[in-house]
């Protein structure tokens, strides 16, 4: 019995593009059914695609994400391919990419897509779609070169062993990370991209959606690789507090106590022990003889206040310790010191 294949496009207001679509595809692939899928369209693309040759379905959630989950569970075919309803992919090599997929024999062949037309890449769609897939490589596998192409042929296999989570535009995301992960074998077949028709509109919100595509990638990164995801951030988290420590650590090698003084400012020897003079506690005869280059023993006895006691250190329980107020400065200090040296 020969393979049975179907084609799945869906669609939200093609009306300007949708017709050629579907008789693209059953021009290359005669034997196959079309499906399109609609949802909340306000134009006439549910009877341009009936007129075209093509079964249309309603799904009643909005987002291409909720019709592939709904295409998927519902189409039975040995081999289904998905294209976008807005004629960007060239539909006339649908043929090539389902030949391949029963030659692989694969589980996915994706149209990898070679831009041939200037502006077929809305501004900064080409940057965004290497930086995301550049980073599914990295995490999953270096066997895709373009994520996020919309034109895909599955197998059978493929198909209904998807988790289609994905509400909108991260549905190709997941298909790509869903084949790498689980090592299915996959293959890429080159295709041109092309600007859509005049009288199309696109319904990819750039930031919005990048960002969502973003998270989609992060959680299954979470997931499908926790040990690698928590190392980074461990080795992130290690490498900013050794960057705060290092004052610290600079202070105690130079000080041998890591606590600054109660004013707030590393202990200037020179300075503090200038002002407290050579000899502070000294006789003021023998600081003076000090000071002249004297023996003390023969100077003269000079009339002066005694030099007062050192104090002595409380003992017992109720020693004072620094106050609140020093304690503060320190910590303030510390913060300080932290943040200039990471500067
Ligand atoms: N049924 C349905 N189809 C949708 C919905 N949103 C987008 N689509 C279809 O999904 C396909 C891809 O949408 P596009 O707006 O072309 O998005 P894109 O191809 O990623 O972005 P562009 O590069 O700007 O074309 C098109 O056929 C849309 O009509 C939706 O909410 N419901
Ligand atoms: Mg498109």
């Amino acid at each position: 019995m020969d393979p049975t294949i179907a084609c799945v496009v869906p669609c939200h207001n093609e009306e300007a593009a949708v017709g050629k679509v579907v008789r693209d595809l059953r021009a290359a692939l005669p034997e196959a059914v079309v499906y399109v899928y609609d949802n909340a369209s306000t134009d006439r693309t549910v009877a341009v695609a009936r007129e075209a040759g093509a079964i249309v379905r309603q799904e009643t959630r909005k987002g291409k994400g909720n019709v592939i989950r709904r295409a998927f569970a519902d189409v039975d075919a040995d081999a289904l391919l998905i294209i976008d309803g807005d004629d960007t992919y060239d539909a006339s090599r649908a043929r090539d990419l389902v030949d391949l997929l029963f030659e692989g024999p694969y589980d996915q062949v994706v149209g990898a897509r070679r831009v041939t037309d200037d502006g077929a890449y809305r501004t900064g769609h080409a940057v965004g779609n290497r930086v995301l897939t550049g980073a599914v490589r990295s995490l999953f596998g270096n066997d895709v070169t373009d994520m996020l192409s919309g034109y895909r042929v599955f197998s059978r296999r493929f198909v209904k062993s998807f988790p289609a989570l994905a509400r909108e535009f991260e549905t190709e995301t997941e298909m790509t990370i869903h084949a790498l992960h689980l090592r299915l074998p996959t293959a890429e077949v080159p295709i041109d991209y092309r600007v859509r028709p005049a009288g199309g509109e696109s319904k990819l919100r750039t930031y919005r959606d990048g960002w969502r595509i973003l998270r989609v990638i992060l959680d299954l990164a979470r997931r499908e690789r926790p040990s690698l995801v928590h190392t980074v951030i461990a080795g992130v988290l290690a490498l900013v507090s050794v960057l705060l420590g290092i004052p610290v650590i600079a202070e105690f090698v130079r000080t041998g106590t890591g606590a600054p003084p109660p004013h707030g400012h590393p202990r200037r020897r020179d300075h503090d022990d200038r002002r407290a003079g050579p000899a502070r506690g000294l006789h003021p005869r023998v600081a003076h003889a000090h000071a002249a280059g004297t023996d003390p023993a023969r100077a003269p006895l000079l009339p002066g206040p005694r030099p007062l006691p050192a104090p002595r250190r409380p003992r017992g329980r109720h020693r004072p310790g620094p106050g609140p107020e020093d304690r503060r400065r320190g910590r303030l200090s510390l913060l300080g010191n932290s943040l200039r040296a990471v500067r």
